[in-house]
């Protein structure tokens, strides 16, 4: 199981689409383990998007992930980063397809509405520096057994 970092940026908090956004994913199969609501410092968008630093969008992106609050979730399943990738769509609305997050709810080329972890080694980084100990939980859900087949030596 791969559990993701997911942050439904300040865009879609203030179009509420948290609900809608959120329901996607869980209608996919895919779980929960994790949400908080927050402002992001500016120190920690700095730190989360390090790698960007120097690039000609770096601060603007800063700025608009410090304007206003913003839900992050940790979502958890096999395969999750690169589904959660793929259900994202392409980084702009105006270029992401129809039936993805970004190509169904915007066309801005720069609020695109939600951040996810794009490799193994970025989503460990990433829960870790918006999770702290013990709020990415492990629970068991009623469903998992109709959500996987589970009749094998490994989920499928
Ligand atoms: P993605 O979020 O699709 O993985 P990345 O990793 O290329 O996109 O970029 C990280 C974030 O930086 C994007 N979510 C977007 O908000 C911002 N960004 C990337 N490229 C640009 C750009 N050319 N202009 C403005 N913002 C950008």
């Amino acid at each position: 199981m791969e559990t993701t970092l997911i942050i439904l940026k300040p865009d879609a908090v203030q179009r509420g689409l948290m609900g809608r956004i959120i329901s996607r994913f869980e209608e996919k199969g895919l779980q929960i383990v994790g949400a908080k609501m927050m402002r992001i410092s500016p120190e920690l968008a700095q730190k989360h998007y390090e790698s960007h630093e120097g690039k000609p969008f770096y601060e603007g992106l800063v700025r608009f992930m410090t304007s206003s609050p913003v839900l992050v979730l940790g979502i958890r399943g096999m395969g999750a980063i690169t589904i959660c990738r793929s259900m994202m769509g392409a980084t702009f609305g105006s270029k992401a397809d129809g039936g993805t997050i970004r190509g169904d709810f915007g066309v801005s080329n720069s609020f695109n509405l939600i951040h996810g972890s794009d490799s193994p080694e970025a989503a460990e980084r990433e829960c870790g520096l918006f999770f702290a100990e013990g709020e990415l939980l492990d629970w068991d859900r009623a469903q998992e057994g109709w959500i996987y087949d589970c009749s094998g030596a490994t989920p499928e």
